[in-house]
Formats: C-alpha cells, structure tokens, sequence
C-alpha cells in the first residue's frame, strides 16, 4: 500500500460497543451482553462518586424490552400498574395519579446479586453472567411508597397475602420460557418499597425501568423489578422460574463446587444484601510511590444495623486497622471508608472487611458461602498493588 493511500485509510477508533448498544451510557462500561444489554462498571469509575451518576451506572437486563434500549426517560402520565390477587377488588394504578401524591426519597446501593460471581467462578467455573465486581452502585430513587399507594385506593389486602409479586413489561426472548418476576415478603414491601419514579433526582430513564420501577432499599437490584406493570398479592412466593430456581440461596452450607437442587423450601430469595465492602483505591495491580499513601472505598448491608467498622489489613489478614468509616446519606447506602498507611517499598495486598452492629462481617473466604449459580458473594476484598 502506497504513504498517502495509508495516510487517508485511518483506523476506525476503537470501540467497546457501549454507545451503539444504547444512548446515554458511557463508553467505559464493559459489554456482559448485547441483548439482553448487560454493561459492567469499572471501580475507577465509581470510586471518582458518591452518588453514581447515571452514564456509568450498570444495566442488567434479564429480558429485552425493544423500547428499552435509552438512556432517556419515558413518558408516566398513561403507564398502567395492575394490582391484584389476594386484595378486595383489582385496582389500576395510573402515572398520573403517582406524579400527584407525596414523594420520598431514598438513597441506596444497588447491587446485582450476581456480583461477584466471577470470584466463585476462580474455585469452580460457574455458568450465567460473568460479572466481575461492578455490578454495583449507589443511587436516589425517588417516588410514592407502595403503602400510601393502597392507602390513597383503599385496598383491602386479604389476610391470607404474605407476598407480594411484581411483573414488568419486558418479555421472554424465546416463546417457551416464562415471563421475568419476583416475588417480596409482603411486610418488607409494606414497609420499604416504593414506586421508584426517579434516578438521582431525573425521571426514570427506560434503560433502568422506566417510567415505573418498584425499588426495596436493602433488597438486591434483581428484586427491584422495572417496567412495573403488574403487582399481585399472593399466599405463597412465585414459582416462576428466575424466582424459585434462579436467584436463590442455599439454607444449608454447601462445599465449594457442590450442585444445588433449588426448591422453595430448600433455599430463599437473593433478598437482602449482604453485608459488602469494596476498595476502589488503589486499583488492582497499581504501583504506588512510598510513603503516606490514602485508601479508599465503601462498604454496605441491608440496612437492618448500622455499620460498626471497617477494617483494613496489609499483611494477608495477620493484623487490621480501622479505616474512618463516614456516615452515609441513608441507612441504605453505601458508607465511605479511607485509610492513610505509609508502606516500605514491596509487593501487597490490601483487604477491606466490614463489621455491622449484629456482629456479621464478611468472610475471609467467600466460597465459603458457596452457591452453584453464584449469588451474593461477599468475601474481604482484595487488591494487590506495588510499593516502589
Ligand atoms: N422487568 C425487569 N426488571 C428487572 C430486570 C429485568 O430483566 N426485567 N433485571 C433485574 C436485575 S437481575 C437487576 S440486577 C436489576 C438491574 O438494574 P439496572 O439495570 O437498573 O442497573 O434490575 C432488575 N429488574
Ligand atoms: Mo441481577
């Protein structure tokens, strides 16, 4: 090929495929899948917020919804919400009416309980998404809380109702398979849910549920069902397939690598977060100058206690520190952590472990939680990085 012939052709630039997938997120993100769309966050990139702006805020999408695929908000006013069941009468819920009643806000971390997975999978290769460990963030939903929704309609929920289902527009890709929900302890959802309106103050982007998502803080993300269309009030749990086999734990303790027969009596919901910490600086396999150095990162529950400490440990768990640990915007988000150290120059690790006030903290092994679809892994992170 001739000089000007190699001058004209430039290379096209290299892309993640992010912004042919859908508008609005952020080329960093990494590609889980195109369709459904499933987009990771790189820790650099959460570490630079406290609140995860939406560009960089991951995507798990178990079904495709077509009209899905943006970043931009959707229209409310005519959104239909059909509850049901176990109530008195059915009732339609309409955006219209929800965009008139009393919002809440509520800041918490949403997590995918799949996170993680790819630390069961360095024991036992695990099949499903291949998460890393972003498929988290902390983010405001605001919106009515499902309470004063029935309360506003008068529902009458019959005494029989432990559960509560909810259902989304987005269909099954293939005719034979069933239909994406989940199902809720009745008690929580009275307590806790609301119908999630808006992200980080900004109407509901489709991507992420919009225009009506219902979100439980404290709950996994998979819990926090988009394109809310339908909720039904139940005696017993779901027998839906990604709800009584997918997205369970096991009662039992299981050796690492052990299959699972999954039923409803066996095992429960990937409901409540566990108990989690991450260190976002320094990034694996940095090298840093010796001296004092500042590390960072968070740390979260279910909300169910407060958060008592965070330790830190630079010998392979021989010795902790307590890092400071900042009170966060709400029991349901997440609490930043920092840690000054000053290290010899060599090779190391850092570990982070949080600590709650009901005396759980994560293990140093998170195998030890073993699931054979790799749910809720919260085992002490660790970063190795260079002193020089
Ligand atoms: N209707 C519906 N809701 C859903 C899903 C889905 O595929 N369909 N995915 C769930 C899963 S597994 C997760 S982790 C979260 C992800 O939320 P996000 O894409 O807004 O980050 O949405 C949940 N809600
Ligand atoms: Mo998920």
């Amino acid at each position: 090929m001739s000089i000007e012939k190699a001058a004209i052709e430039k290379p096209t630039p290299r892309s993640t495929g992010v912004t042919t997938l859908t508008r609005g997120k952020d080329e960093r993100l990494s590609v889980l899948s195109a369709a459904p769309i499933v987009l990771e966050t790189p820790h650099s990139l959460l570490a630079e917020h406290p609140v995860t702006p939406k560009p960089i805020l991951f995507v798990r999408n178990v079904q495709h919804l077509p009209e899905g695929r943006t970043a931009e908000p959707s229209d409310l006013a005519d959104w239909e919400i059909a509850l049901g069941g176990l109530i008195d009468q059915p009732v339609t819920i309409r955006g219209a009416d929800l965009l008139g009643m009393d919002q809440v806000e509520h800041e918490m971390v949403l997590q995918c309980s799949g996170n993680g997975r790819a630390k069961f999978s360095e024991v036992f290769p695990i099949k499903g998404t291949a998460w890393n460990q972003g498929g988290v963030a902390n983010v405001r939903f605001s919106g009515v809380p499902l309470s004063a929704v029935l309360e506003k309609h008068k529902v009458k929920i019959d005494r029989a109702a432990r559960f509560i289902t909810a259902e989304g527009k987005d269909l099954p890709a293939a005719f034979e398979t069933q239909d994406f929900e989940h199902s809720l302890p009745l008690a929580s959802a009275l307590e806790k849910s609301i119908f999630a309106l808006k992200l980080n103050g900004e109407p509901l982007s489709r991507l992420h549920g919009g225009p009506v998502r219902l979100a439980t803080p404290g709950f996994y993300g998979t819990m926090h069902v988009k394109w809310l269309r339908q909720l039904r009030f139940d005696q017993t749990e779901s027998t839906n397939f990604y709800h009584a086999t997918e997205y369970r734990v096991p009662k039992i303790f299981l050796k690492p690598g052990e299959q699972f027969e999954f039923t409803l009596e066996n095992s429960i919901p990937t409901w409540k977060i566990r108990l989690m910490s991450f260190i976002f600086d320094p990034q694996p396999a940095a090298t840093l100058q010796s001296g004092v150095q500042t590390f960072s990162g968070v740390a979260f529950n279910d909300g169910a206690a407060r958060l008592e400490s965070l330790l830190v440990s630079f010998d392979r768990g021989q010795s902790w520190r307590q890092a400071a640990l900042h009170a966060p915007a709400s029991p349901y988000a997440w609490y930043p952590w920092t840690i000054k150290a000053e290290l010899m120059p060599g090779t190391y690790e850092v570990w982070s472990r949080a600590v709650d006030a009901l005396g759980r903290s994560q293990p140093l092994d998170g195998t030890i939680f073993w699931n054979p679809n790799g749910y809720e892994w919260n085992g002490v992170h660790k970063i190795a990085f260079t002193v020089k």
